[in-house]
């Protein structure tokens, strides 16, 4: 029992003549090495990222904004049970990287290893820039496989079963995870978890026994977005029309002028003929907006996302209005639809 416990408790490098581990691990080796369809096929362990209220992405408002994430390490044996799946170590480090544009912003993550995964043994991981090149952005964890003294570990010192219970897997929440924005560019930024390559960079259990084909992998990763150009699309085969804002306040007019419909977003401009629009899908995205639809401009569906928005739709046209979040107002007509709406003027 004590050996069991010193091997759950101890840095991965001194448990490396555990030797059901070890053998295991060879085999574990390999298949990275060789990483194949059949591997990933027989995902064991993998560390998935979550918003705290359970999604995938998030828009970025602001410089100093806070985006709280939980770390879960899901595990799934290979009988239908997830209840007889558990974990013990999981290691690695978090990182933030540009997907499109110049990414959503810059920003500093941190990580903190949640009960009973902060036992002995356990660390947040040193908070540095991982990226190659430089982004500027700090992440945690550790590029030096090996070295395990930089990477975050949750550590449980013992195998843990009392998790979230669905089908054939076990979920338990290992850690929280903040992610500081401390500059705001354009584009999307990709949060994400990467296993440490080492003998034993997790340890985990799949139906009562440990793995005999472990597969230790990142799982779901969180989409954060920030949009500081607007855009207006149109399809001339359809007739669809696309208008989107910014994350910040934006003012979005749409009018008819000398039968064009003419539409102001910001500083921005376009016009198409009236009737070759035969619909119009507005989104205001985060900020505070103001949405005006004029006079003759044909029903349009609206979601004005997060923020304090205000909308005027008394377009005597049918407009379906969504107000996000934030405390909303409009000016409607009285057979508008509307969702999310907390005023109506
Ligand atoms: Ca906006
Ligand atoms: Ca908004
Ligand atoms: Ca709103
Ligand atoms: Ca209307």
């Amino acid at each position: 029992m004590l050996d069991f416990l010193k091997r759950l408790t101890e840095p991965a490098e001194a448990s490396i003549h555990a030797r059901a581990h070890t053998r295991a691990w060879r085999r574990h080796a390999r298949a990275c090495q060789f990483e194949s369809l059949e591997s990933r096929q027989l995902l064991s362990l993998t560390v998935d990222l979550r918003l705290s209220g359970g999604s995938q992405s998030a828009e970025i408002t602001a410089v100093g904004q806070k985006i709280k994430m939980d770390v879960w390490a899901v595990v799934r044996g290979k009988d239908a049970k997830g209840a007889n799946d558990g974990v013990a170590t999981v290691t690695g480090s978090f990182l933030s990287s540009i997907t499109t544009g110049t990414g959503a912003s810059s920003g500093n993550l941190s990580a903190t290893p949640l009960a009973p995964f902060n036992a002995l043994g356990s660390q947040s991981g040193r908070v540095q820039d991982l990226s190659s090149p430089a982004d500027g952005s700090l992440d945690v964890g550790s590029n030096d496989n090996s070295n395990g003294g930089a990477f975050f570990a949750a550590r449980a010192g013992k195998y843990v079963v009392a998790g979230t219970v669905k089908g054939a897997c076990n979920s338990f929440r290992i850690a929280s995870l903040t992610y500081t924005v401390t500059a705001l560019h354009d584009g999307v930024t990709r949060i994400a978890f990467r296993p440490r390559t080492s003998a034993i960079p997790a340890i985990w259990l799949e139906d009562n026994a440990e793995p005999v084909t472990p597969s230790f992998l990142a799982g779901a990763a969180v989409t954060l977005r920030y949009v500081r150009t607007p855009s207006i699309t149109f399809n001339a085969a359809t007739g669809a029309l696309g208008v989107q804002g910014t994350s910040a306040a934006d003012t979005i007019r749409l009018g008819i002028s000398s039968g064009n419909l003419v539409i102001n977003v910001n500083t921005m401009t376009r016009s198409f003929a009236k009737t070759a629009v035969k619909r119009i899908s507005i989104l205001g995205m985060a900020g505070n907006d103001r949405i005006t639809l004029g006079k003759g401009v044909i029903g349009a569906t609206i979601d004005a996302g997060a923020g304090n928005d205000t909308i005027y739709c008394r377009n005597s046209a049918r407009d379906t209005v969504d107000g996000g979040d934030g405390i909303n107002s409009a000016q409607m007509d009285t057979f508008d639809k509307r969702t999310r709406m907390q005023k109506v003027l």
